[in-house]
């Protein structure tokens, strides 16, 4: 016997096909205008902006429904320093001898470097976990897909951030095990994601990249 009985009706959205096309058409418009930034303000945001963003995030689909994300919120002047010092010692690692030839090189175009003081300009910063398993009365409980879960909840975020006129960097300092022990969290959680969110600086820059085109992207089987 299915649950199906059980099920509730969607409200599913009534509109025409041409307010769907400029639905897709504007919100491509929208997030075709998102870029990677490194250069931020102190300019504060307030907390809620902040937890909209991460609720809409936190509507992600996840294998069975696990949910198997935590959302760090940090505003902290202090936790953000001690965030700042420890991935600029793993960065200065990273820079100075980890990183192959090849993978600097790739790097260049990006102006990247070691020092990350974004991550005290920032108001908040959000550290994205994701929960291996979940510990029910004492018994571990695998989550399914929880890459795969996660990953879709960090597109959200971003474009959530994006939508509202923010600006943020997938930063992955690595190994970024230091964020566990400075958060305080526990066995069942991975670091997986570190979002520095703010406005952009005045005078942001971004490098002059350009993003494949439909045709490179997509294979269509008509
Ligand atoms: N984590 C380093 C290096 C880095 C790696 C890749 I791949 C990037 O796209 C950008 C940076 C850093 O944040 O500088």
């Amino acid at each position: 016997m299915s649950n199906s009985e059980e099920f509730i009706p969607y409200q599913k959205r009534d509109q025409t096909e041409q307010e769907m096309l400029e639905r897709s058409s504007s919100y491509y418009r929208l997030m075709n205008e998102r870029r990677s930034i490194r250069m931020f303000s102190d300019r504060d945001v307030p907390f809620e902006v902040i937890e909209y963003i991460v609720k809409t995030a936190g509507t992600a689909p996840s294998g069975a429904h696990k949910q198997p994300w935590t959302f760090c919120i940090v505003r902290s002047t202090d936790l953000k320093a001690k965030i700042r010092q420890a991935a600029e010692e793993e960065e200065y690692k990273s820079y100075n001898g980890r990183m192959s030839e090849t993978w600097l090189k790739d790097l260049e175009p990006f102006g990247t470097n070691w020092q990350k003081p974004f991550l005290e300009t920032v108001p908040w910063i959000i550290v994205v976990f994701k929960r291996a398993y979940e510990l029910e009365e004492g018994n571990k409980h695998q989550n399914y897909f929880v890459n795969e879960s996660v990953g879709i909840a960090c597109g959200m975020l971003i474009s959530a951030i994006h939508h509202v006129g923010l600006a943020t960097l997938t930063h992955t300092p690595s190994p970024m095990n230091f964020l566990t022990q400075l958060l305080e969290r526990p066995e069942n959680e991975r670091p997986y994601l570190l979002l520095p969110v703010g406005y952009p600086a005045d005078d942001a820059k971004v490098p002059d990249l350009a993003r494949k085109g439909f045709d490179e992207i997509a294979v269509v089987y008509d």
